[in-house]
């Protein structure tokens, strides 16, 4: 039986990179009966996935494009009010959405930048899940649903030149952990991923749309696609309700741990 069949999933981050492939992954791992919510600002690239799951999967699946800023309070508090009646009864959450700005150090990084990857990554993630829980909670058993977090491996192990993001992601991770506690007599799933280095327009938005700069971080490196992680994310959602892969890092086989930070003279 297909555990995702007949399901609601929405993704935050969806015009993207990890988001985008999670979209696509959803849609053909259930492609008789699915619904899809794909949340993000840029809404001509919703539209373009939209139009590429109904080419390739077909009608089964149903496609609710929402341009939302995650980052502004008023409209990631207000999610559940932007949604149709048949889009609003969620059962898989997965927060992506969240970004890099810039590489300053301390005490060099701007009030813009601090506050956009914070707004983002952070607060942003914190008020779609406090949207949607009540939806998970109304169910029986105390709640059930998924939420599915994407942390980074920057919130494990944090790098120079990364301060504040790694910061935002460490954030996710606590915030993770801690629900996952409040939830324990629910059947709430509460799941993260933390990705190593997967290429997307991650580096492209940190350096500010400088494509020069930003191939050069996967030169000579064979990162992760973004397909690789959306694997992950849909095997999580799709394991028998008592099995929570509750936190997962992931490498490129070339990737592991954290630079050794050492100053010598
Ligand atoms: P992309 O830049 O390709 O995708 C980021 C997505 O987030 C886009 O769809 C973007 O859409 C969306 N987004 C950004 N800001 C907002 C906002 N304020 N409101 C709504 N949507 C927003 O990067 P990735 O796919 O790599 O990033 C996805 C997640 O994975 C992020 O949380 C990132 O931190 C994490 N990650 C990435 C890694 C990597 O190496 N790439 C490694 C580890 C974690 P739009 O601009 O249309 O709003
Ligand atoms: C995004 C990748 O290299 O900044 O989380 O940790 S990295």
């Amino acid at each position: 039986r297909n555990r995702l069949r007949g399901r609601t999933v929405l993704i935050t981050g969806a015009s993207s990179g990890i988001g985008r492939s999670t979209a696509l992954e959803f849609a053909r791992a259930s492609p008789d009966e699915l619904r899809l919510v794909l949340v993000a600002r840029r809404t001509d690239k919703l539209n373009e996935i939209a139009t590429e799951i109904a080419k390739t999967v077909g009608q089964g699946v149903q496609v609710f494009s929402l341009t939302l800023d995650v980052s502004d309070p008023v409209e990631a508090c207000s999610i559940m009010d932007k949604l149709p009646a048949e889009f609003r009864d969620i059962d898989v959450l997965v927060n992506n959405a969240g970004l890099a700005k810039g590489a300053a150090k301390a005490p060099e990084i701007s009030q813009d930048e601090i506050n956009t990857m914070m707004l983002t990554n952070v607060n942003g993630l914190i008020n779609i899940t406090q949207a949607i829980l009540p939806v998970f909670l109304k169910r029986e058993n105390g709640g059930r649903g998924d939420i599915i977090n994407v942390g980074s491996v920057a919130g494990r192990e944090p790098y120079a030149s990364g301060s504040v993001y790694c910061a935002s992601k460490a954030a996710v991770r606590a915030f993770t952990d801690s629900i996952r506690r409040e939830l324990v007599a629910t059947r709430i799933r509460v799941i993260e991923i933390d990705p190593g280095q997967v290429e997307t327009e991650f580096s492209l938005v940190r350096f500010s749309g400088d494509s020069a700069k930003a191939a050069s971080v996967y030169v000579g490196c064979e990162p992760l696609t973004p397909g690789d992680i959306a694997e992950l994310l849909i095997f999580a959602a799709s394991r028998r309700e008592n099995v929570v892969i509750a936190d997962t890092l992931v490498y490129p086989n070339h990737q592991q741990g954290g630079a050794i930070t050492m100053h010598r003279n």
